[in-house]
Parts: C-alpha cells; sequence; structure tokens
C-alpha cells in the first residue's frame, strides 16, 4: 500500500464559517458513531449498528451542498447529513435506540424514517429502491414547477442493482435534477470492488446515461462540497443529474457484529492515514480557521451532549409488541 497522504483542498467557495460547520457536523457523525459502538457492546443498542467512520466528509460535504428547498434520501452511512438537516440529537437517539414513539415508533434503529418536516426521507433497506423515489420525487416537484434538487446515496455493491441502471436512465432522460452519491468504500459486506464490477470507475456509467459523472477523493469535506455544488448547480440550471463517486473505506465491518478479518491489515492501516476528520482537524489548525483548543471544547461540548442524548433516552421503555403490526395488511 502507497503511504503518500494527499493534501485537503482549500476551496475558494468555501467560508470560514463553513469550515467551521463542516469540522462542527463531522465530528458529531464521528462521535454519534462512537456513541452507538460503544452502546452495542454494552447490549444497550439492538439491531444492526453500521458505523460511518471513514465517511463523514462525504456524508457532510454532499449535505451541506444543498438548500433549503432540496431534499436527502440518505443511506445507512450518512448520518453526518442527518445533522447537517437539522436533525435534533435526541430525536436521532431515540429512533437508533428504538424506543418507544421514536421517528420509527421503536421498530427499528437504523434510521429508516422520513421527516417531511426536516425534508429527510430514507432509508429504504433494499438496496437500490431508494434511487427511483428521489427520481420519483424531483419529477412529482418538477411537475408542480417547484425547483428541489434531491440527493441520494447508494454503496459500490447497491451500485449493481437494476434499479440504480433503471432510476439513473430515467433521471438522465427527463433530465431530474438528481444526485447520486456513490460511497465507493472498498467493500459490500465481504466483497471487495474486484468482484462487484469490471468498469474502471463506477462514475464511467454515466456516460452510458447521458448525465455527468465524476470520481473524487471522499475523505476531503471541502472536495466533497465543491463538486456536489457543482452537480446542484448543474441540476438547478436543467441540465439533470449528476453521478459522484466518492472514493472511501469502511473503516469497520459491514456492522458491528462482523469482525472484518477478511480486510488486509496494511489496507485499513494506509486509510487511517486518510481519516477524514482528523486531517480536517489539522487542516482546519494550519489554515488558521480554529485554534487546538477550540477544537477540543467543540469535541468535548459534542461528547457531552451525546451524553445527555443517551442520558433522556435510556431509560424510555421500549414499544409494545403491538407495534410490530401496526401497518401490517393482510386480510
Ligand atoms: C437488494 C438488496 N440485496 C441485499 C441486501 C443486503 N445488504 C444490506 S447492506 C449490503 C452490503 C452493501 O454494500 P455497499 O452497497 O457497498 O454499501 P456499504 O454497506 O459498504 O456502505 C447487503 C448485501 C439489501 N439490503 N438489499
Ligand atoms: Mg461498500
Amino acid at each position: 500500500m502507497s503511504t503518500s497522504i494527499p493534501s485537503l483542498i482549500t476551496s475558494s467557495s468555501v467560508k470560514k464559517e463553513q469550515r467551521i460547520s463542516f469540522l462542527q457536523y463531522m465530528l458529531m457523525a464521528r462521535e454519534f458513531d462512537l456513541a452507538m459502538q460503544r452502546l452495542n457492546r454494552q447490549g444497550r443498542a439492538f439491531g444492526g449498528v453500521y458505523s460511518q467512520t471513514g465517511n463523514e466528509a462525504t456524508s457532510v460535504g454532499s449535505a451541506s451542498a444543498l438548500g433549503p428547498n432540496d431534499v436527502l434520501f440518505p443511506m445507512h452511512r450518512n448520518i453526518g447529513g442527518h445533522f447537517v438537516f437539522g436533525q435534533d440529537l435526541d430525536v436521532l437517539m431515540k429512533a437508533f435506540l428504538a424506543r418507544d414513539g421514536s421517528l420509527m415508533r421503536g421498530t427499528d434503529g437504523t434510521g429508516h424514517y422520513a421527516d417531511p418536516s426536516k425534508r429527510i426521507y430514507g432509508n429504504i433497506s433494499h438496496l437500490g429502491a431508494m434511487i427511483p423515489v428521489a427520481a420519483g420525487f424531483t419529477m412529482a416537484s418538477k411537475l408542480r414547477g417547484e425547483m428541489c434538487v434531491a440527493m441520494t446515496y447508494i454503496g459500490d455493491g447497491g451500485s449493481q442493482t437494476g434499479e440504480f441502471h433503471e432510476a439513473m436512465n430515467f433521471a438522465s432522460v427527463q433530465k431530474l435534477p438528481l444526485i447520486l452519491i456513490i460511497e465507493n468504500n472498498q467493500y459490500a459486506y465481504s466483497s471487495p470492488n474486484s468482484i462487484e464490477f469490471a468498469c474502471e470507475q463506477l462514475s464511467d456509467r454515466a456516460k452510458g446515461y447521458g448525465c455527468h459523472g465524476i470520481t473524487i477523493d471522499g475523505t476531503d469535506v471541502e472536495l466533497v462540497y465543491e463538486t456536489t455544488l457543482k452537480a446542484v448547480q448543474r441540476a438547478r440550471n436543467g441540465e439533470g443529474p449528476t453521478i459522484i463517486e466518492t472514493i472511501t473505506m469502511r473503516m469497520r465491518g459491514h456492522a458491528e457484529h462482523d469482525d472484518f478479518s477478511y480486510v488486509p491489515k496494511d489496507v485499513l492501516a494506509h486509510w487511517q492515514q486518510l481519516d477524514p476528520v482528523d486531517r480536517y482537524i489539522n487542516h482546519c489548525i494550519a489554515k488558521r480557521v480554529l485554534t487546538k483548543a477550540e477544537i477540543d471544547a467543540m469535541r468535548e461540548k459534542i461528547i457531552q451532549d451525546m451524553r445527555n442524548a443517551i442520558d433522556l433516552v435510556i431509560d424510555l421503555p421500549f414499544p409494545s409488541p403491538e407495534e410490530a403490526f401496526r401497518n401490517v395488511f393482510m386480510d
């Protein structure tokens, strides 16, 4: 593995306050993740706990490029996007700990919720299925004469589904304001890229659909932001969809039950050096955005907020068993 570490870009479209907010949201995503991992090991978080570590720059940078009328269809490693879209920490903690009365009524702990008040819709577990839904959202808003960009996400594995193809073809033909972020984190469960697809880059497919496509470093928040901003502008100009493939690494197992022993240790060590949060902290200190002491204080406050949210939620009751039958239809 090469040990070279690329420098992060300093985007001219980013102002100081935005840099601070990128850092804030990435730290929130990281600390939420660490809190969920701990709760899982303590037997207090149930179901799948899907680590976002390594994906913070992609989820925060991309969601930050959208405007107040746009919509987000996040996937299972996009907690950063929920924060960018203003989702409340306590609300998320209650949902992820599957407590009664949460957004998913306690029936799920992985963010399969829609919250129209926050313009967040997702995620749909069936890989690929959310892309046509996001495309349909933009089609509906177009028919209503509104200008609304939808952004959704798919993994390298999920990109191999039929719905990916159908949705991107349809969106390209209709020139829909849709942005698809392909989070290429090298693995789909235990399958590496080499047995998933034969094209060089997943964004190469854009040419076949007749839309725009680009592959970028998904660990560089300002690069992700700047690239997505251009895609948003194209979408608003009626130039149709964009596929942005972000190259990242899934730094833990598929979910916390998976020891990911199939990932070579030198590969993980290489990506550890590319950690998007640590590198952006150093970048912000070097660019005098904030001092180390200010960043430490920001992180400490976030950790305290996580503790407070857990304290608030942890003793709440689970839903009654009947909840499992609500919204289930049968004769
Ligand atoms: C259509 C479909 N097939 C299989 C699954 C089971 N499944 C859930 S996540 C996953 C791996 C996804 O890998 P990738 O798309 O690369 O995303 P990552 O988890 O790496 O972020 C699989 C196979 C599913 N949810 N939907
Ligand atoms: Mg993957």
